[in-house]
């Protein structure tokens, strides 16, 4: 029995040997995202847009695709775009009519529109996002498919495009997978559908596609990055003007439409939370031109501090979901974006961390202009299928798309590999990987990750040790000491130590409280537990020396098919300092208070 568990041992560590080295082949397809959409030409869809909900997955045989109407009264057609009810994009579908809310699986969608082509132009059907799985297709042709609910994606329709009637089908399918990222289990609402903006955007035949204007690596004075030429056939030059600024640079692309550049900079004024100066940067090329909101920072790490341009900073900050504030579903708007970020603001904080997936593109433009360093994550959460090639894939995907869009934002700063993975070889291999695949991507950004599987080394001391801690700048410590494990004194007699000399963020802890229960501090879910949860938190957090940040669990209740109590949770985490209906709780003012002297140190 013995030698049969050993040799089952060595061959699972065989095995993840071999196996290991083939999850870098699992390589995410070649990026084909247009940068910065809002820049370009575009014609929305956004709208309302008919609906099939298609619980069988009926529709994929039966080609709804083609949008067929009956040729004639004996023709067999048993679907009808025009008489199935609509949905409004963007959106989640669940918030939107009652019986779609627990609704898991296909959905078909269908925009009918009208287009004309300008001369000479390229065209790009694009979408924000559709949640987990979505299927294009235009005026009946398969265009393709996407994989990943967070992050955006586009398809050439140049030629396919009439001119005069269109119309787009789009099967969006929010199953949950065992192989998805995230996978089957998660604390927050599986919202299904084209949850953010869909438009047509137009460009010229050779375009800018992508560009990384930022400052280079350890220099506050030099600029560093490279562009990307999309249908480029030989040399060229690019022009980048920051006219502010007095700048104006040639770039010489080789013959697959990429360049490199490096310039000094000298009198930029730095991007911060209290200066948060954004440049109008311009590139041009040939016919095309594209024009963004560019911050220029400075972000390092030394010993256990994060400094940003040059100084060490403190990062007060909270955590948050992307739901819509008022209304509850998925946020979508620059206005959601607006009344989260500023309840983040009137809390007093720096920082908010993005937690557990990518946000919708106005949310990061809104921190930029309002001076709010993000932490942005990838939904690798909880455990996922760590030894599956082709989920490390998607994961990688994701990560290269949110990383392609954000890029040029001076507000993100840390960039998550994941959030509360367990400590085993596999997982801790896909993660040291896509840690790398972050640093290729972009040098520039810190790399962190939550982690929360500490060791208990005496009565009150835990010592953190995750083998993961290795391959990140900066350690994300998830606990709830006082709320899912002991009381909360035991949180404020905590000690906790760390394997790594690495600056630690704090990066949740919180407890249930529901807005207008009242009571003592003993009982559970009321404001007073809640308010003393954060107060022991807050003298534990004092003891942390390497602490350079903390983003309490969480800005506001959100929606989450785990909390169930009735007359309490009712499908709600109630840890937020808000209430879904934006009531601020008692902890929201405790929290302000703290942040309130710590911001006058
Ligand atoms: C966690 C998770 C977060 C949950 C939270 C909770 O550790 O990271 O997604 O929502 O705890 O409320 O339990």
């Amino acid at each position: 029995m013995r030698l049969l568990v050993i040799s089952r041992r060595i061959l699972w560590v065989l095995g993840l040997l071999i196996f290991l080295p083939s999850l870098a082949s699992a390589q995410a397809p070649p990026a084909n995202l247009i940068a910065n959409v809002a820049g370009r030409t575009s014609i929305s869809l956004n709208g309302a847009w008919n609906a099939i909900i298609d619980p069988y997955e009926t529709g994929l045989g039966a080609r709804y695709y083609e949008n067929r109407k009956p040729a004639n009264k004996s023709d067999l057609v048993e679907y009808d775009f025009d008489s199935s009810g609509t949905l409004n994009v963007p959106g989640d579908w669940n918030t939107q009519r009652e019986k779609l809310l627990f609704y898991e699986g296909p959905i078909w969608y269908e925009k009918s529109f009208s287009y004309h082509q300008r001369a000479k132009t390229r065209s790009f059907v694009y979408f924000g996002a559709a949640n987990y799985q979505a299927r294009v297709y235009l005026n009946g042709k398969k265009l393709g498919e996407h994989t990943g609910g967070f992050t955006p994606f586009n398809f050439e329709v140049t030629g396919d495009l009439r001119d005069g009637d269109n119309f787009l089908v789009v099967e969006v399918n929010n199953q949950r997978r065992s192989d998805g990222v995230p996978a089957l289990n998660t604390d927050w609402w599986n919202y299904g559908g084209l949850t953010r903006d869909v438009a047509i955007v137009e460009t010229a035949e050779t375009f800018i596609q992508d560009y990384f204007v930022q400052l280079a690596k350890g220099s506050a004075d030099e600029l560093a990055g490279w562009v990307r030429l999309s249908g480029a056939t030989q040399t060229q030059t690019v022009s980048l003007e920051i006219p502010d600024a007095g700048l104006r640079k040639s770039i010489t692309t080789d013959a697959s439409g990429y360049g490199e550049f490096r310039f000094s900079a000298a009198k930029l004024h730095l991007w911060s939370p209290d200066t948060p100066k954004l440049y109008r940067v311009v590139l041009s090329s040939g016919a095309d031109r594209v024009e963004d909101q560019i911050g220029f920072r400075t972000v390092e790490v030394r010993g256990t501090q994060i400094l940003l341009n040059g100084k060490a900073l403190f990062l007060r900050g909270i955590s948050t979901h992307e739901e819509a504030p008022f209304r509850s579903g998925r946020a979508f708007s620059v206005e959601d974006a607006s009344v989260l970020l500023g309840w983040a603001k009137e809390l007093g904080c720096n920082f908010v961390r993005m937690a557990h997936y990518p946000y919708n593109e106005n949310m990061i433009r809104q921190a930029d202009r309002m001076g709010i360093l993000l932490w942005e994550e990838v939904p690798v959460y909880w455990d996922i299928e760590w030894e599956n090639p082709s989920t490390f894939g998607v994961a990688e995907e994701q990560m290269r798309d949110v990383v392609e869009r954000d890029h040029n934002r001076a507000a993100v700063i840390l960039w998550s590999v994941g959030n509360e993975t367990p400590v085993k070889a596999a997982r801790t291999e896909f993660l040291k990987q896509l840690a790398a695949y972050y640093r290729q991507l972009d040098p520039t950004r810190l790399i962190t990750a939550a982690l929360n599987r500490p060791e208990k080394v005496g009565p009150d001391t835990r010592l953190l040790s995750d083998p993961l801690g290795e391959y990140l700048d900066v350690i994300g410590l998830n606990e709830y000491l006082g709320w899912y494990e002991g009381t909360p004194e035991d949180a404020g007699r905590a000690v906790w130590k760390f394997a790594y000399e690495k600056p630690v963020i704090v990066s949740e802890f919180g407890a249930g409280a529901l807005y207008g229960k009242h009571g003592d501090a003993e009982t559970r879910f009321t404001e007073e537990f809640q308010v003393r949860l954060y107060q022991q938190q807050f003298e534990m957090l004092k003891r942390i020396p390497p602490l350079a940040g903390m983003t309490p669990w969480v800005l506001m209740d959100f929606r989450s098919p785990r909390r169930l109590l009735p007359g309490i949770q009712d499908f709600y985490n109630r840890k937020g300092l808000i209430s879904d209906r934006g009531q601020r709780k008692q902890a929201f003012y405790v929290l302000q208070e703290f942040y309130r002297k710590m911001a006058e140190r």
